[in-house]
């Protein structure tokens, strides 16, 4: 199905249920509590920008609103504040001045992409190549750099913040790697203490990861 955007007049966000970068802006719009409809990305491999909302990146999510359409998560994240009625105190990317916060949001952010090439050059069908095999071993890394710095990472963050983009994209990062079985997490002892915590929320109950039908 597709939306003109003329036609829009609930937000739209056009994703996947099984897609962390997805995930991050549901996670969003539920706690700023902005309606929107969800329009499900069917394949994955589609050259079409139009299964993307228009997006030319061919990437997921979109945002879809009677202002226009907003690519990337970071940006949707912003129009879904912008729209809500309530003001909580988010914490953004910009605001990470400590070393430890914003390299934080740097690999959080990169071991999600690096993810992302990862399952999709499997899908593709090739087999595992030098590149591919130095990808894992640089999502290794980055996991254990955040597991040993998770707990500083969590005490610097200003203690009055009701969310933060850091948080929403490690959950979703953490969870997405044993959902997709990128990586075992088990051992991960901080960033599963992290998770359990955060996913208390209704938010992240609401957005559990599933393959959509
Ligand atoms: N820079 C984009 C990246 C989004 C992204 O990589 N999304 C994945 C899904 S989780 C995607 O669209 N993958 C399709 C592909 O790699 O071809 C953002 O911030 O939203």
């Amino acid at each position: 199905m597709s939306v003109a955007r003329e036609d829009v007049t609930t937000p739209v966000i056009v994703g996947r249920s099984s897609s962390h970068f997805t995930r991050i802006a549901r996670i969003f719009a539920a706690e700023l509590r902005v309606d929107y409809s969800f329009r499900v990305l069917r394949d994955l491999l589609s050259s079409n920008p139009e299964d993307y909302g228009g997006n030319p990146a061919l990437r997921i999510p979109v945002l879809q609103t009677p202002k226009g359409v907003w690519f990337g998560v970071l940006n949707v994240c912003r129009e879904l504040r912008r729209m809500s009625s309530l003001s909580p105190h988010v914490v953004w990317p910009e605001d990470l001045e400590a070393p430890v916060l914003a390299n934080a949001q740097e690999l959080v952010l990169q071991a999600m992409s690096t993810e992302v090439t990862l399952i999709m050059s499997k899908l593709g069908g090739t087999g595992e190549s030098a590149h591919q095999s130095k990808m894992r071993t640089a999502l290794t890394n980055m996991m254990s750099w955040l597991e040993q710095n998770a707990t500083t990472v969590l005490a610097t963050l200003p203690s009055n913040r009701d969310l933060s983009f850091l948080e929403v994209t490690l959950f979703c990062l953490v969870r997405h790697l044993e959902f997709r079985e990128v990586l075992p997490m088990t051992s991960y002892e901080e960033l599963n203490a992290f998770c359990q915590k955060f996913e208390t929320r209704a938010s992240a109950m609401e957005t559990t990861f599933r393959f959509d039908t």
